[in-house]
């Protein structure tokens, strides 16, 4: 059909970001049945996507992949994805990914000639910035996508541009462009806390901030009326529209093989009893901390659903050891009924929309965020790295629908088994607070559910 507008979608290659790039593959298909969607990636990342659980309507979306050799940047062959990788190497991945763009733009060239013009449109990751030179060659629309929140987003940025600015001994940084924002030393990553303008991170961050500036629009997957002071704020620094489009949530998948007793467990619970407890696909935290962590979970006598992965300094796709954890911990939770284990990848849109789950112990990655929130659960905070810090904060001092127990990076991150106790049971049994908290969580709900409501909702337009 010679009058088919095409848009091309190129997510970096990471869970947190392929998820939403397909949801809004979906979104795109299903508001503009007329809109011919690709979205490229990397071979084995193309792989599974076709062999998970896509919804039907992905059978009308073309997907493509490009070739990538992570040998040839130091990385193990397997490692198209930030998941097969121990969370350091993330920034080698990162400065990989920049050699995907003579791939890139000879897919676009072969796309052309078969479609017998140009996309329209190349939707990309904020990692792939430099999509833009491609997306000016052909004369197509330049978006980028991003997966964060506008505040994370916002803080981050501004943060990174003032590195000079973060060479003091004080705990506290206001930012220059946000005075009222302080974000406390303990909410720097690592990677920003270390950056000396000549490191990988340095390197690609300063790269990164300018090639930003550059789209033609940004797309984020947060909610006009959710997030206001973020909005405000992102739209300071970039001087191009700011478009919000979420909560951008992929459908429930079917059931994944091997953890079918999860949601059977979920459907023999009380309502909103248990506690759902993931640090995302590539945080973890240390051994000592996993048994802080699971010590107060047994001392707020709190149902939970934990899903474990190696702590810090173990391998990503090691075997589970009962040693992290506290003795016979496993044992007492399975004879008492009160807490499951579970291991690998888990249905967490399906555990988070089950009327079971009456709470979310998250790291606070942004997809996590909205995919609680938008389920109306509300979320005890640990946040490790990056955004999640500042979603974190957000989340508790402006919509007030978390409390944290504890931030910092992977390594250095304490919980204090006595706070978790306390604040579970805060959040799971009712307090004060807990109804406050809940209170505010139907209302981000209802305001999430508005903006892609007919009307037209914010997200909608
Ligand atoms: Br783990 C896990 N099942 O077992 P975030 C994650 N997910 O469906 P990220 C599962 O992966 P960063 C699992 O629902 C979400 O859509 C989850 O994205 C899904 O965190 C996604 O929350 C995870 O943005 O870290 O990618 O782990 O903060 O770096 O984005």
């Amino acid at each position: 059909d010679g009058n088919r507008q095409h848009v091309v979608l190129f997510p970096f290659m990471a869970q947190g970001h392929i998820n939403p790039f397909l949801a809004l593959a979906e979104l795109l298909r299903r508001r503009r049945p007329t809109l011919f969607v690709t979205l490229v990636s990397t071979p084995l990342n193309i792989q599974n996507i076709k062999s998970s659980s896509c919804p039907p309507s992905l059978s009308s979306i073309r997907l493509r992949s490009i070739p990538f050799s992570p040998a040839a940047h130091g990385l193990p062959p397997e490692a198209e994805t930030t998941a097969a990788i121990p969370f350091h190497q993330i920034v080698t991945l990162l400065l990989a990914s920049q050699s995907l763009q003579p791939a890139f733009e000879q897919l676009i060239e072969d796309i052309t000639q078969e479609d017998g013009r140009p996309p329209l449109c190349i939707i990309a990751d904020n990692f792939f910035a430099w999509s833009f030179h491609v997306a000016r060659r052909f004369g197509a629309f330049h978006s980028i996508f991003f997966t964060s929140g506008a505040y994370g987003t916002a803080v981050y940025s501004s943060l990174w541009t003032h590195l000079p600015h973060r060479k003091t001994d004080s705990d506290e940084f206001p930012l220059p462009e946000f005075p009222d924002t302080i974000i406390h030393r303990s909410q720097l990553p690592k990677h920003l806390l270390m950056a000396d303008g000549t490191d990988p991170w340095s390197d690609f961050l300063q790269r990164q901030i300018s090639l930003v500036s550059e789209t033609d629009a940004v797309i984020i997957n947060t909610v006009e009326e959710v997030e206001k002071t973020g909005l405000r704020m992102l739209r300071k620094v970039l001087p191009c529209p700011v478009w919000p489009v979420g909560p951008v949530v992929s459908s429930p998948s079917s059931a994944i093989a091997g953890n079918d007793h999860i949601l059977k467990w979920l459907d023999s619970q009380p309502p909103a009893s248990v506690l759902y407890v993931s640090f995302g696909s590539q945080n973890t935290i240390t051994a000592p901390q996993m048994k802080e962590l699971a010590m107060g979970l047994e001392a707020s006598r709190t149902r939970f659903l934990w899903v474990i992965r190696p702590p810090v300094g173990f391998d990503v796709k090691g075997e589970f050891k009962a040693e992290w954890l506290p003795e016979k911990f496993e044992e007492r939770m399975r004879d008492e009924g009160t807490g499951v284990l579970a291991h690998g990848w888990v249905p967490q849109l399906e555990i988070l929309s089950h009327a079971s789950t009456g709470g979310f112990l998250s790291h606070c990655g942004w997809n996590s965020v909205l995919e609680s929130l938008s389920r109306g659960v509300p979320i005890v905070a640990w946040p490790l790295s990056g955004d999640q810090l500042y979603n974190a904060k957000m989340m508790e001092e402006e919509l007030g629908v978390c409390v944290e127990v504890a931030r910092g990076n992977m390594e250095s991150s304490r919980a204090d088994r006595v706070v978790v106790e306390k604040v579970v049971k805060e959040v799971m049994h009712g307090g004060q607070r807990g109804k406050e908290i809940r209170r505010r969580v139907e209302e981000v709900r209802g305001l999430m559910k508005e903006a892609w409501t007919e009307g037209p909702g914010s997200s909608v337009k």
